[in-house]
């Protein structure tokens, strides 16, 4: 067994660490970005800045609008063809890159593999690009005979004022076939966290409930905000399925457009990502009756408790038994095979900044590992994300949020079926085990530091001051910290590995990890800070 040549992690108080890191900033930026991290102190109610604007000429890890919307929520819908408005880049360079799976279904439909695009000249930013886009819609249903389409606008559509929605419904009479046209041109919000809100918005209002079909099982689940990165979404259907918990429709990894028409008919909606669908979960309460329940199926044990809220919802004996029976099979499985690894990683330390979930989610499986988050953040959460749904009419509205719609929704007059009886609902409600979210605050060790919308500058200080054994990051860090001799794992994309969800994806995660931690290569890279004299330029007139 090889050793990771990364020193033991100095003695460092994280109060003076967050002093040096502001520090580095200009007076006024430094103010801004101090509300952005926190040193956790389970104490006292703590609170963090967060879902505000980048400080220009920050590098962050963040990114926009279109990813959000195109990118996160619609992209993995396999069945439909997904237009980008735009310039090639914005189509070209969200083409797969997350590798979100899917599986066609017995109509073989499968778009997953195209990279649809206007591919818009300057021509057609000078004299509009709506021509271009009726004839892309013309020619993708003809060639493909998609069951839908969506069109996803670019900044330079908004910018020149092209209507995709009006372009939407003209090619969806001509056609025959559902146009749904999102106006999440890049610069809208903050971040991608306002894409997913667009892209909650036009699905609700375009897709769920126009199929009322029912599921035969009395315990059909969705789930919301999974999005079958490296294959998640099937690790987690085979042990609900193994439970006796169907799976009616998933938003939207694997995700067929049909099963989200019909996605009002089922009992229950998981909430996986909390961040991307938040909005989906409480507008098909309000007009459907179906409550929602936070999982977390990333870890050993938050997988059994997430199938414990799971079958306390339900309350039913038999359904009970099954779940039970199934988390001892497969916990006694997945032990066995993690006992190797917890053996060569307890200890070790991890930074997490990852997108608005996954920061909070990984730390269940590296607990699992025997491993601690010393530092955590999101780029784009919200601060329930951080500090739980209870801090929701405390947050203040602001101009770039006030720029997303809000819908307005009330029980659909014909399909509005409340699924659970109104006082058990309130008991439900009151015990934290329906509509409830508690954020990533509760989860963090004292003296552990959160930092919001972490910058390049942040982290390369984070890494040299904790010398963390891994940082969980993206991919357009990764290489940098590697550079540093650090193992970098991808906490996006999964480097092209995964499924790492459930039981059987978290001895997947152990393996990789160890292998990455205990990988020889650390020993050959010197970081810059042990070379020494360091290269300084500097300018002249
Ligand atoms: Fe939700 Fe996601 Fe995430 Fe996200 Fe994302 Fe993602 Fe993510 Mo990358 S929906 S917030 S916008 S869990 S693509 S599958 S990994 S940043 S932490």
């Amino acid at each position: 067994m090889s050793k990771s040549r990364i020193p033991t992690a100095p003695a460092v108080d994280p109060e003076e660490f967050v002093e040096e890191l502001v520090r580095r900033y200009p007076a006024k930026v430094a103010k801004k970005r101090r509300r952005h991290i926190l040193v956790r102190d389970p104490s006292e109610p703590q609170s963090i800045e967060a879902n505000v604007r980048t400080v220009p000429g920050i590098i962050t890890q963040r990114g926009c609008c279109y990813a959000g919307c195109k990118g996160v929520v619609i992209g993995p819908i396999g069945d439909m063809v997904h237009i980008t408005h735009g310039p090639i880049g914005c189509g070209y360079y969200s083409w797969l890159t997350r590798r979100n799976l899917f599986r066609p279904r017995a109509d073989g439909a499968n778009f997953m593999h195209y990279c649809f695009s206007t591919d818009m000249q300057e021509e057609d930013i000078i004299f509009g690009g709506e021509k271009k886009l009726r004839e892309a819609i013309r020619e993708a249903v003809e060639l493909f005979r998609p069951k839908a389409v969506s069109v996803h606008a670019t900044c330079p559509v908004g910018l020149i004022g092209d209507d995709v929605q009006a372009v939407a419904r003209e090619m969806e009479e001509e056609l025959g076939v559902p146009v749904l046209a999102f106006h999440c041109e890049g610069y809208k919000g903050v971040s991608q966290s306002a894409g997913h809100h667009i892209a909650n918005n036009n699905l609700f209002k375009a897709a769920v409930g126009r199929d009322d079909l029912e599921p035969s099982s009395p315990f059909a689940v969705n789930i919301l905000g999974e999005y079958n990165i490296g294959g998640d979404a099937w690790e987690i259907e085979r042990v609900l399925d193994r439970c006796g918990i169907r799976v009616w429709a998933v938003f939207s990894g694997n995700g067929s457009i049909d099963d989200i028409r019909r996605a009002h008919t089922a009992q229950l909606n998981l909430v996986m990502c909390h961040r991307s669908i938040n909005y989906m979960a409480e507008m098909m309460e309000k007009a459907y009756g179906i409550p929602w329940v936070k999982v977390n199926f990333i870890g050993v044990r938050a997988m059994a408790k997430s199938l414990r809220k799971i079958a306390a919802y339900f309350e039913d004996p038999d359904l009970n038994e099954r779940v039970e029976r199934v988390i001892a099979d497969e916990v006694e499985r997945a032990e066995k095979d993690l006992a190797p690894y917890r053996e060569r990683l307890a200890g070790k330390t991890v930074v997490l900044f990852v997108g608005g979930s996954r920061a909070h989610h990984y730390q269940d499986l590296f607990r699992d590992l025997g491993m601690r988050t010393i530092a955590a953040g999101y780029e784009f959460a919200h601060r329930d994300d951080y500090e739980g749904r209870h801090i929701l009419p405390t947050l203040k509205v602001d101009a770039d949020s006030r720029n997303i719609e809000e819908l307005k929704v009330g029980p659909h007059p014909e399909k509005y079926r409340p699924r659970l009886p109104a006082e058990r609902a309130e008991k439900l409600r009151r015990a934290g085990l329906i509509d409830h979210y508690e954020g990533m605050l509760p989860d963090m060790e004292p003296g552990s530091l959160v930092i919001d919308d972490i910058s390049h500058l942040e982290l390369e200080m984070l890494i040299k001051r904790y010398r963390p054994d891994l940082v969980c990051s993206g991919i357009k860090d990764k290489y940098v910290i590697e550079k540093f001799g650090v193992p970098s794992k991808q906490l996006h994309n999964y480097d092209y590995r995964g499924p790492y969800a459930g039981f059987r994806g978290a001895v997947n995660f152990a393996r990789d990890i160890d292998a990455m931690i205990h990988s020889p290569v650390w020993k050959l890279v010197r970081p810059p800070w042990e070379k020494e004299p360091c290269l300084r330029a500097e300018l002249t007139a």
